[in-house]
């Protein structure tokens, strides 16, 4: 069993897992095989937390979750210095193209290739397609920016910035940084914000009007379409750009509202990796629950699409839906699958 209280371990790997991501990025982004794409993915995050490095791919053998595939891989990185299939790739103008559409956000894989397709070969071309939607404007707009790492210390800026606003707006109301930043990563894709309010009520409609005011501060970009919103009872979301204003670039930042209810499960779920969240989600299925971001359900029956109970098994803490799973608690840091 792979222990989950590990200690993050120096980069012995690095050079075993920086192919297999490229390779994952690739599975993503240019065949849209989000399976494929993930394996690979998880297979690098194991290589990386490994206390040693790896100088025998037969070592690898007894960990769970690396094949025989990945081992016949890693073999020949070792004994290569590269692997051929993703060399090939690389040098593949039509990938480099797609690679380059879908790093743009509101492109996804399907777009990308359908852009492809219409004949564009640089952003530029892309820029002038009528058919982008609004979000991929604004990606193309920003790409530049948002490309970047964000470093911690301006996400620690930029959550202090909202906080501020949504004490101004919703006294008492609660708010925590959660994906890459606090895992404590270095560096940040995006800025994740998890918001609650501890009466169980004061949420409500609290998005819509944070926006609204950090948009008039200008610190976020006034922009809205379907894709960049979304509301459900139990979730308010909103994906967007943002510039704190002591910092020069645009950054994405993603906003998530709960009821108290389901915060817990929230912050698990938003705090990730996505590789913790997919094992704890499955975990869960074989001990007959349904885990999701918004609580912990009985599943009534054992088939595999079994419906779910409707009320949610009742977590406060992170801690209690951890220990519900039979799980050790692991601290924000240590979930860096
Ligand atoms: N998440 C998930 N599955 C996905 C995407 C996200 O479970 N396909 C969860 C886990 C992530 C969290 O949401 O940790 C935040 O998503 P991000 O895409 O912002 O990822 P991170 O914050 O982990 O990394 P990054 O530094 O790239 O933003
Ligand atoms: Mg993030
Ligand atoms: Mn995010």
């Amino acid at each position: 069993q792979d222990s989950i209280l590990d200690d993050e371990a120096p980069d012995y790997n690095k050079d075993l897992s920086r192919p297999l991501l490229e390779l994952s990025e690739i599975y993503s982004n240019v065949f849209a095989d989000e399976w494929r794409s993930f394996t690979y993915r998880k297979v690098a995050n194991k290589l990386d937390k490994l206390p040693y490095k790896v100088s025998n791919a037969e070592e690898l053998k007894n960990i769970q979750g690396i094949g025989k595939s990945m081992i016949a891989k890693v073999k020949e990185i070792l004994s290569t210095g590269q692997l051929q299939k993703l060399e090939n790739l690389k040098a593949n103008s039509q990938v480099q193209i797609m690679q380059l559409f879908a790093s743009v956000w509101g492109i996804g894989p399907t777009v990308a290739r359908k852009l492809y397709v219409a004949g564009h070969r640089t952003l530029h071309d892309v820029s002038g397609d009528q058919s982008l939607s609004s979000m991929a404007r604004i990606g193309l707009k920003y790409h530049n920016d948002i490309s970047q790492r964000i470093p911690h210390a301006e996400v620690t800026a930029a959550g202090a910035f909202v906080r501020d606003v949504i004490e101004s707006l919703c006294p008492g109301a609660v708010m925590i940084v959660g994906g890459s930043y606090r895992r404590g990563n270095p560096t940040c894709g995006d800025i994740d914000l998890v918001i609650t309010h501890p009466d169980g009520h004061s949420h409500k409609g609290l998005l819509a009007r944070l926006l609204g005011r950090l948009q008039e501060l200008e610190f976020l970009v006034p922009f809205s379409s379907s894709m960049a919103e979304s509301s459900t009872h139990k979730v308010d979301t909103y994906l967007g750009i943002c510039k704190h204003p002591q910092y020069p670039l645009y950054r994405r930042i993603d906003f998530k509202v709960y009821p108290k209810d389901s915060y817990a499960f929230a912050l698990v779920s938003f705090t990730g990796n996505d590789v913790l969240n997919r094992r704890i989600r499955y975990l869960a299925r074989t001990k007959g629950y349904k885990l999701s971001d918004q609580g912990l359900y009985t599943r009534v029956g054992k088939h595999k699409d079994a419906q779910a109970s409707e009320v949610s098994i009742p977590c406060e803490t992170e801690e209690e839906i951890f220990e519900k799973l039979g799980l050790p608690y692991p601290e924000p840091h240590q979930r860096n699958w």
